[in-house]
Parts: structure tokens; sequence; C-alpha cells
């Protein structure tokens, strides 16, 4: 039988009060693992805590910044130590800036590149070690459609978001053997906080000119939700992708398959 079940499991998603990652977490809940989470800050951790635990989910959250390496060691150290090894790795945590890349400055560069590619990095530089010990590991990368297209104002990202697949395929191919599969999730634009500034009403209630281009890109003819992506999380965060690795699964209602609705 095909195994679906994450029974007896430990799962970090990062960034996971809120958004995908929660979404992620409590279909990780669902599937029977042990839920861990991080934020940057402890207020938003109690705030995601309550959240699992209105799911009836108690999940372990933890204050870590995944760009510090020193914060980052110790946070997996304490969750080796108080809830397990881990054996599923979800690197969701990530941000975003909308600017025009001659008005961006350097620093606002590489702040997006140090959370969404030298975070994933890190976390999971410090993670595989145990998993080659415990001969088996998961890694699962929220990539975005911006590892494949380019838009206006979002270079940053999507250098990140691009090299991240990249990394997601490196990961696959050094640790393969060891039983570890590093894949990639590939959102396409799912309605969280990270896009809600792309969806706002104009003045007159009108829908924003972006959320109406994004419905008629997308065959689905709708905006994704974080539920949309639990069933692929799941499925590879579990035995039953054992042979899937170095893989992006876009989960995007087909809008990089679309050439988008004739006006
Ligand atoms: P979101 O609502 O903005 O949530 C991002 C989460 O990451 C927040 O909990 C945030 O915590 C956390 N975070 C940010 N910087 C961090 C750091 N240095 N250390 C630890 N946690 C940090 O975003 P989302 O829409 O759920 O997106 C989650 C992931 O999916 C991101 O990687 C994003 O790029 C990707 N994605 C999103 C979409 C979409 O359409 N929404 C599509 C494709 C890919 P704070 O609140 O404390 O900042
Ligand atoms: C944007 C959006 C996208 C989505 C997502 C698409 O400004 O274009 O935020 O980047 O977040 O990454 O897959």
């Amino acid at each position: 039988m095909v195994n679906f079940s994450l029974e007896g499991k430990v799962a970090l998603v990062t960034g996971a009060s809120y958004g995908i990652g929660f979404a992620i977490a409590t279909a990780f809940a669902q599937a029977g693992a042990t839920i861990v989470f991080n934020d940057i800050k402890q207020e938003l951790v109690d705030k995601g805590l309550a959240s699992y635990e209105a799911k009836g989910i108690k999940a372990h959250g933890y204050v870590c910044d995944v760009t510090n390496e020193e914060q980052v060691n110790a946070f997996v150290a304490q969750v080796e130590k108080e809830v397990g090894v881990i054996d599923i790795l979800v690197n969701n945590a990530g941000i975003i800036k909308r600017i025009p890349m001659v008005e961006m400055t350097a620093a606002e560069f590489r702040q997006v590149i140090d959370i969404d590619l030298n975070g994933p990095f890190i976390v999971s530089k410090a993670v595989i070690p145990s998993m080659i010990k415990k001969g088996h590991g998961k890694i699962i990368n929220i990539c975005s459609m911006m590892s494949e297209l380019g838009r206006e104002t979002v270079s940053a990202y999507a250098a990140a978001k691009g090299g991240l697949k990249m990394l997601t395929r490196n990961i696959a191919s050094e640790y393969g053997e060891y039983n570890i599969q590093c894949n990639g999730i590939g959102p396409g634009y799912i309605a969280t906080p990270q896009t809600a500034p792309l969806r706002e009403r104009q003045a007159d209630g009108s829908r924003h000119p972006f959320d109406a281009f994004i419905v008629a890109k997308t065959p689905a003819a709708r905006w994704g939700t974080p539920e949309d992506l639990m069933g692929p999380a799941v499925f590879l965060a579990s035995d039953a992708s054992d042979f899937v690795n170095g893989h992006v699964l876009y989960v995007d209602g087909g809008i990089l398959a679309y050439i988008g609705k004739q006006p």
C-alpha cells in the first residue's frame, strides 16, 4: 500500500506561524507528524502556537532567524534534545521586496537573498548530518513561479528563488545516496499576507489590476490558497515520494503552462 503517512516523524517548517508554512505544517500534523516551527519574534511564535492549538495541534515553537547560523545550529540542537531528530524540513520562511531594480539598494537585495536563499542553505546544512545518521530525510524548499519567470520589481526575489531551485537540485545530487530526498514546491499566486498588496481593493471598489491579471493568466481562474499546497507537501514529505528527487512540483493552477486568456 502506498504510504502517505507521516506517523512518528518530526517535521520542521520554518516561518510557519501563518501563511503557507502554517497550512503545510497543519497538513503534516493531520498525517501524523510532530510539528516544529520557528519565527523571528516570540509574539509570532506565541500567535502560531495558539493557532495550532485551535486546530488541536500541539506544536513546538521556537524563536530563530534562519539567516543566523549560530542561532540555527543552537535551535536544531535544542529541537533534537527536546523533540527529536528532524525527519522532514520545509524551508518556507521567506520575504519579498517589490522595488524596481535600479531603485533597489544592495542592502535590500542582500536581505532578500539572505532570507530566501542563504536561510535554506543554513537550515539544510544544520539538519542533514542527523538525517544521514538516521538513514533518511526529506527536505522541501518552497520555491516560486519566480524560480522560472521574472517580472518587474522582483529582481532579488527571482534571483533567490532561481537559486533555491538549483540548491534543491544540488542537495538532491549530493545527499541522495543517504536516502535523503530534496525537492521543491513552486506555488503559483497564493492568497496570503505576502501577496495581500497585489489583491487590495481599489478606492473605487474595483479589483486590483494585478488581481484581475493573475485570474486571467491562471487556467484555474482563481488565486491559490495555502490549503492547495497541503496535499503536494504531504506527498513530498512521505515515503510515497522516495524516488522523487531534485524535482520542483509547481502547484500553480496551470499558470506556467498557459499563455493567458485572450483579451
Ligand atoms: P508570509 O505570509 O509573508 O510568511 C512568511 C513567513 O516567514 C512569516 O511567518 C515570517 O515571519 C517568516 N520569516 C520571514 N523572515 C524570516 C526569518 N529571517 N527567519 C524566520 N522566519 C522568517 O509568506 P507566504 O506567502 O506564507 O510565503 C511562504 C513562502 O512561500 C515564502 O518562501 C514565499 O516566498 C513562498 N511563496 C509564496 C507565494 C505566494 O503567492 N504567497 C508563492 C510562491 C512562493 P515574520 O512574520 O516574523 O516576518
Ligand atoms: C509577486 C508575487 C509572487 C508570488 C509567488 C509566485 O510579487 O509576483 O509575490 O512572487 O509571491 O512567488 O510564485
